[in-house]
C-alpha cells in the first residue's frame, strides 16, 4: 500500500466500502492486509470490552483484522501464555495492557525481537517512557492511556469535597505493580497531602481485583475505624466492592465512595447515593487510537510516543445527560 496519511486512508476505506469498489491501492475490509492483536488485562472487564469496541471501529474503518485474545483474570501468570500464543501467530502488531510493569518486560521483548511492533494501551511497562534509547523497557512504540496520576488527584478532590474536607479515608486498590492503579494511588495521596491537611489516609487495602474481597475489607476497616468517612475505589472492581461493603455495613451516604471507572451498575449506585462521583475513563478512545497508531506505524508514519485520553466525571447532577451517559462502559 502506498504511504499516505492515516486519516486520508480512513476516509478512502470508508468510501471504498460504501461504493463496494476498490480504490487504487487502499486496503479494503475484505483485503485484511494487517492483523493487529489486542491483549486486554482480562477479557471479562467492561473497561476492556469497551476498549475492544473502539479498536474494532478503527479496524473496520482501516480494513484491518482485529484479534482480541486475553486471560480470564488480571494476572501476569495467565497473561504471559496468551502473549506467547499471540507472538507465535506473528500478527502485524500487538496492542497490550500489561498486567505488571516489571513482569511483562521480558515476555514483550520477545515480540519486539521477533519484529512485531508493540504498543501498550491502558497500562505501561518500565517507567512508561518509551523510545528513549535507555534500552531497558523503552522498546514499545507508544503508550495510549488516561493520565492516571491526574485521575487519582481528581478522585482525591472529589472525595475531599464529599466528606467536607476532613476525616479518615482509604484507598481500595488491586495490587502493587500495576502502572495505572499505582499511579492513581500516588496522585490521590499527593493531592491529599498537598491540599487537605485534615484528611487522614489510612493504609491501602489490596483486593487482587476481587470485588468480594474489597467489600469485606471495607467492613473490616470500618470495624476498626467507626469514624471512617470515605473510600476511593481505584478501579472498577475495587470501587464496586467498596460500594457493596458500604451498603452491607448500612452506611450508604455516610461513608462516601468515589469510584474510578464506570460500569453500567454505576448509574444505580450514583442515583441511590451509594457512590458520590465516578471518574469514567474513555476506553473506546484508547482502543481506537491504539489501533490507529499501530496502523499508522505499519504504513510508514511516525507516531506519538504517548497519547493521552480523557475522563468524564459523573455524579447525580449529570448521570442522565446523554452526553455523559455515553461514557458508561459496555457490558
Ligand atoms: O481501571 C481499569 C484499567 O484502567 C486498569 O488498568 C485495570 O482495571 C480496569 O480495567 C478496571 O477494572
Amino acid at each position: 500500500m502506498e504511504r499516505r496519511s492515516v486519516f486520508k486512508a480512513m476516509a478512502a476505506t470508508g468510501l471504498a466500502a460504501a461504493v463496494g469498489v476498490a480504490v487504487g491501492g487502499v486496503a479494503r475490509a475484505q483485503d485484511k492486509k494487517y492483523t493487529i492483536a489486542l491483549i486486554p488485562g482480562l477479557t471479562t472487564d467492561a473497561f476492556y470490552i469497551t476498549m475492544r469496541k473502539g479498536a474494532q471501529a478503527a479496524a473496520d474503518a482501516l480494513g484491518v483484522e482485529l484479534v482480541f485474545q486475553g486471560a480470564p483474570d488480571f494476572n501476569p501468570v495467565t497473561q504471559v501464555p496468551v502473549l506467547d500464543a499471540v507472538i507465535a501467530r506473528a500478527p502485524s502488531a500487538i496492542l497490550i495492557a500489561p498486567t505488571d510493569k516489571t513482569q511483562l518486560v521480558e515476555p514483550l521483548r520477545k515480540a519486539n525481537d521477533a519484529g512485531i511492533p508493540v504498543i501498550t494501551v491502558d497500562t505501561f511497562i518500565g517507567t512508561g517512557k518509551y523510545q528513549t534509547g535507555a534500552g531497558d523497557a523503552d522498546f514499545p512504540l507508544s503508550y495510549v492511556a488516561s493520565d492516571n496520576v491526574l485521575g487519582g488527584r481528581m478522585a482525591a478532590r472529589a472525595l475531599a469535597n464529599a466528606i467536607g474536607g476532613k476525616g479518615k479515608v482509604y484507598v481500595s486498590n488491586v495490587k502493587p505493580g500495576i502502572s495505572t492503579t499505582d499511579q492513581r494511588e500516588e496522585g490521590f495521596k499527593a493531592e491529599i497531602a498537598e491540599n487537605f491537611k485534615d484528611i487522614e489516609v489510612l493504609e491501602t487495602q489490596y483486593n487482587d481485583n476481587d470485588a468480594n474481597k474489597a467489600a469485606s475489607q471495607l467492613q473490616a476497616v470500618f470495624a476498626r475505624n467507626a469514624d471512617l468517612k470515605g473510600v476511593f475505589g481505584a478501579n472498577l472492581f475495587s470501587a464496586l466492592g467498596a460500594g457493596n461493603g458500604v451498603q452491607q455495613a448500612g452506611q450508604t451516604g455516610a461513608i462516601k465512595v468515589v469510584a474510578f471507572d464506570a460500569p453500567t451498575s454505576i448509574v444505580d449506585n450514583i442515583n441511590t447515593g451509594l457512590v458520590d462521583v465516578a471518574i469514567a475513563q474513555h476506553p473506546a478512545e484508547i482502543g481506537y487510537f491504539g489501533l490507529v497508531s499501530a496502523y499508522a506505524h505499519l504504513t510508514g508514519q511516525s507516531i506519538p510516543v504517548s497519547i493521552g485520553t480523557g475522563f468524564t466525571i459523573i455524579d447525580k447532577a449529570n448521570v442522565s445527560d446523554p452526553n455523559v451517559a455515553r461514557y458508561i462502559y459496555s457490558d
